[in-house]
């Protein structure tokens, strides 16, 4: 089980045998750009690498007339001032003689990634193509795209595998609306675009680009479309898009599959996008995804034009569907005003359909009655001392000797006899332990440390945390003693710290009081996700209840700890299940899951003894890169859970700006100009 990487070489015989300045970009050296990066960084080589077929008329016609279908095989024996001037009758297009072969082998590439998927040959894959897809018609080419590759997909692969919730992604630049029109009626497949739109000045300047478009009949509310009204949106833009708006839908819609409409004309430095997402963020991107439908994903490319930023942004998602972990995210997260407002109107176009939205309403920013009295208002004074800028990120580890690729991906520390009998590969059974005196000198403070088998599981655990600090290891889960979990949490905190980590983030559930002496001087950002109440201490000190819905995990996650965590870019976490945490086997596992992309994978999970036979082999996995199981059916999150969010949102946001959902009037959709 692994990666699939589909293509074939014919795929670069099509290019623009004429001058014309709008198409010259699509041309073959965008595939082998593409390819030399991979093979340059090793990942074509960890690929299972599969040679196209062509598709056949009959796949063909899922999407596509006969008449169309024919006078696209009848251009390859067209001469050049044929193919122009058939070129010329549709917008931004060129034929050449090996078109139809290209554009067969296109859809042919992108079949048999879902087959090689939904069979289980592999995890993900990508199809690496030309030409691009999304915008071609059942009748018309349009904008290099010839035959639509995605939506070709995704009927077959409900028709040959019954699927009845596929979730297509077009993070392309350019609205996909070829995609948009197969599926307009079709609530069995949820359409996401993003797309340059600057109020329909963008090509392909469409009215149906814009956020109000949200299907037709039974499809309402399965075409969400999120226009970007300026150019340079960033990793923040994407990020907090992603957060506030698809996630929450996706997961409410609960895909089979998810097919990614992957262009990476949206990253920086391309001509058409114009926007600055670094490669990165299609790391993040990707491994956001990668927690729908098992982690069956495939990914087509559409479009992308400046050779060296595609190249690095299909390596960056490449090594994310083979479970690497994330590069960091460069920048300050702070989404644009532009960026909130596109986010809000799509919200409102879509609340209607969608309970996730209708729960996401802007924060209330003063707290009402139903919230926690005393100490946790009383201390909202402080949060207006910490003001966003006052300490831009620091280069992440900076000074902290953390090497990029560990040998070991996962260790494993326990003390519960019979636990990890059976470890996947690349997974470390932690035998070492700290030295003794070292333990001790540890444990000094913790009377409950020295009871039972407590020096015996601190002595490992010291030993997989410095592994992790050290970047020998990637990531670990260890058990801890009864009654020991928060002073264990206590002294791996201080370890971080004397090693000399910048950033830590503790994700502490159950019943996990904040140590005493918790430094509050933004090294560490405290999240205590329990039974009792939401509370603030400061900008850096927070506790939420443990949401009982699976709507109110979600957006607790999605809403809450992911903006957070990725707005604090810490050098490690440690995520500890203590006592009576309440969480289920597949919130635990999603919630590691989303909590590696933000600290680069490095993340030490500490579990209540009781806890780890239950939890240790999920836990595991997911560390490794694989996908967490399914929550379960989705329901709506109670008022309660609602309403803490809201305030804890409220209160947080003029720090951590990417939990901010702008608060304007609901958007409008006008007409284009
Ligand atoms: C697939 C793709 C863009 C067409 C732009 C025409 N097409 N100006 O990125
Ligand atoms: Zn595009």
């Amino acid at each position: 089980m692994g990666t699939a990487l589909v293509y074939h070489e014919d795929m670069t015989a099509t290019r623009l045998l004429w001058d014309d300045p709008e198409c010259e970009i699509e041309c073959p050296e965008r595939l082998t750009a593409v390819l030399d990066s991979l093979q340059q960084r090793g990942l074509e080589q960890r690929c299972l690498c599969l040679t196209a077929c062509e598709a056949s008329e009959e796949e063909l016609g899922l999407v596509h007339s006969p008449e169309y279908i024919a006078l696209v095989q009848r251009t390859q024996t067209l001469d050049k001032e044929e193919l122009q001037a058939l070129s010329k009758q549709f917008d931004a297009v060129y034929f050449h003689p090996s078109t139809f072969h290209c554009a067969r082998l296109a859809v042919g590439a992108a079949l048999q990634l879902v087959d090689a998927v939904l069979t289980g040959a592999v995890h993900n894959g990508l199809a690496l193509v030309r030409p691009p897809g999304h915008h071609s018609q059942k009748t018309a080419a349009n904008g290099f795209c010839v035959f639509n590759n995605v939506a070709i997909a995704a009927k077959h692969a409900k028709k040959k595998y019954g699927l009845q919730r596929i979730l297509i992604v077009d993070w392309d630049i350019h609205h996909g609306q070829g995609i948009q029109y197969v599926f307009d009626d079709d609530p069995s497949v949820l359409y996401f675009s993003w797309h340059r739109y600057e109020h329909g000045h963008f090509w392909p300047f469409l009215q149906e680009s814009d956020a109000c478009a949200i299907g037709q009949g039974q499809g309402q509310g399965f075409t969400v479309n999120l226009p970007w009204n300026q150019v340079g949106m960033g990793n923040a833009d994407y990020l907090a898009a992603f957060l506030h708006v698809l996630l929450p839908l996706a997961f409410e819609f609960d895909p089979e599959l998810v097919l990614v409409s992957a262009g990476f004309d949206s990253a920086i430095g391309d001509p058409e996008g114009q926007m600055q997402a670094t490669p990165e963020c299609f790391a993040h991107l990707t491994q956001l995804l990668q927690v729908l439908a098992g982690g069956r994903i495939c990914a087509v490319l559409e479009g992308g034009y400046h050779l060296e930023s595609l190249g690095q942004s299909v390596c960056m998602m490449v090594q994310t569907l083979l479970g690497d972990p994330t590069p960091p995210l460069l920048g300050l997260m702070v989404p644009c005003q532009s960026a909130l407002e596109s986010i809000q109107s799509v919200q409102t176009a879509q609340a209607p359909h969608w309970t996730s939205l209708q729960q996401n309403v802007a924060p209330v920013l003063s707290p009402s009655t139903h919230l926690p009295e005393g100490r946790s208002l009383s201390l909202l004074a402080e949060s207006s001392t910490c003001e966003v800028a006052e300490d831009a990120p620091s280069p992440l580890l900076d000074g902290v000797c953390l090497r990029p690729t560990p040998p070991v991906c996962t260790a494993v520390a326990l003390t519960v006899p019979g636990a990890a009998l059976a470890l996947p590969p690349r997974v470390l059974h932690q035998e070492g332990s700290a030295m003794r005196e070292e333990t001790d000198a540890w444990a000094r403070p913790h009377k409950s440390l020295f009871q039972d088998e407590g020096l015996d599981a601190l002595g490992k655990i010291l030993c997989l945390l410095s592994g992790i600090l050290d970047g020998q290891v990637r990531s670990g889960v260890a058990s801890t003693t009864p009654h020991a979990t928060a002073a264990t949490l206590d002294v791996a905190i201080h370890r971080c710290l004397s090693h000399g980590a910048q950033r830590l983030l503790c994700v502490a559930l159950g019943q996990l009081d904040r140590p005493q002496d918790l430094a509050d001087d933004g090294r560490i950002l405290w999240l205590n996700i329990m039974g009792k109440e939401a509370a603030i201490w400061s900008m850096f000190h927070i506790s939420t209840p443990l949401p009982q819905t699976t709507g109110g995990f979600l957006s607790c996650i999605l809403g809450l700890v992911l903006p957070l965590a990725y707005g604090f870019q810490p050098d490690v976490v440690l995520m500890t299940l203590g006592p009576a945490h309440g969480l289920q086997n597949a919130e635990a596992a999603l919630l590691a899951a989303v909590l590696r992309g933000p600290a680069g994978g490095r993340i030490l999970a500490l579990v209540e003894e009781e806890s780890i036979l239950q939890l240790e082999s999920t836990l595991v996995q997911v560390l490794r890169g694989e996908a967490p199981p399914s929550l379960g059916p989705f329901l709506m999150a109670s008022p309660e859970e609602i309403q803490a969010l809201r305030f804890l949102k409220g209160q947080l946001e003029p720090r951590w700006k990417l939990l901010q959902v702008a608060a304007l009037p609901p958007g409008q959709c006008s007409p284009v100009a």
